[in-house]
């Protein structure tokens, strides 16, 4: 199961799947809307939908473009990468239409753009838990971001062992009608954190599972977290003893 997240910009999907939303909003609320009134509807609305799928990418690449410039500073500073990867991702009609509805919202572009926070996605990979502390620093230090919300998974695991850091913004994105500020939902996680993400989130969609099992196997996916938790604290820790003996050493 592929959570949407790409790591080349050319291949986000931008353009919308008219028949699927019509199918997903029959299937939510088949007294209201006949397929036939959605899709009328939905060619009357398309292009102020592409235009906000087309902000919501922008808003994405404005913000990859600020993590590739801090990755560029810090490699001529420090000789060092700190940044291993980064995906963006448009959240799928399917997606927003399901969340809309599972929260309760309004069905409307208003209502995604008021209420849904991660419709943009930026997930920045690091080698090493410091890197993705003083990269959100430096990220949020910009003075055109805003700080929306941040949850730390990392200093509070979720129950299912999933660790991250993430960061609810507000980035500004200039366009033809002026300037937007656009929610997006910045990930940020170690190596071993995606890997654990990635396998669990394929783990997840597995329905042909009893209780037991599934029982079983959320135990096995929380011992993992546990593993790659304590790899995470080791390679941190071998880093920071070469970083140590290597300064000393130019001291000498
Ligand atoms: P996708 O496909 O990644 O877009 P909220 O957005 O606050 O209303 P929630 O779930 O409370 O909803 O937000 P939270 O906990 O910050 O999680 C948002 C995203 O984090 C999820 O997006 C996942 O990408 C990731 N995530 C959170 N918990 C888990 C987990 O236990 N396992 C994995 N693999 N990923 C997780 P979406 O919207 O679920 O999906």
């Amino acid at each position: 199961m592929d959570d949407g997240f790409s790591e080349s910009r050319d291949s986000i999907e931008t353009s919308i799947a008219t028949r699927t939303i019509a199918q997903e909003m029959q299937a939510m609320f088949p007294s209201r809307v006949s397929f036939d009134e959605f899709l009328n509807i939905a060619d009357t609305q398309l292009e102020p939908v592409r235009k906000m799928f087309a902000d919501y990418q922008c808003a994405a690449m404005e913000i990859e473009t600020k993590f590739r410039v801090l990755n560029e500073r810090f490699s001529v500073k420090y000789d060092a990468n700190p940044i291993e990867s980064i995906k963006t991702r448009i959240k799928s009609p399917e997606s927003i239409l399901r969340k809309l509805n599972s929260k309760g919202y309004p069905i409307s572009l208003t209502s995604m753009r008021e209420n849904l926070y991660d419709i943009a996605g930026i997930r920045v990979v690091c080698s090493f838990v410091k890197d993705i502390y003083m990269l959100a620093e430096k990220f949020l230090e910009q003075d055109d971001i805003v700080l929306v919300e941040r949850k730390d998974y990392i200093k509070k695991p979720k129950a299912s062992g999933y660790r991250s850091l993430h960061l609810i913004v507000q980035v500004p994105i200039f366009t033809e009608e002026g300037k937007k500020m656009m929610y997006a939902e910045v990930q940020l996680r170690t190596i071993a954190m995606d890997f654990w993400a990635s396998v669990e989130h394929k783990l997840r969609y597995k329905k042909n599972l009893t209780l037991e099992q599934q029982k079983e196997l959320e135990g096995d996916l929380i011992s993992c977290a546990a593993i790659s938790a304590d790899l995470d604290t080791r390679m941190q820790n071998v880093y920071d003893y070469l970083k140590e003996s290597t300064e000393a050493e130019g001291k000498n």
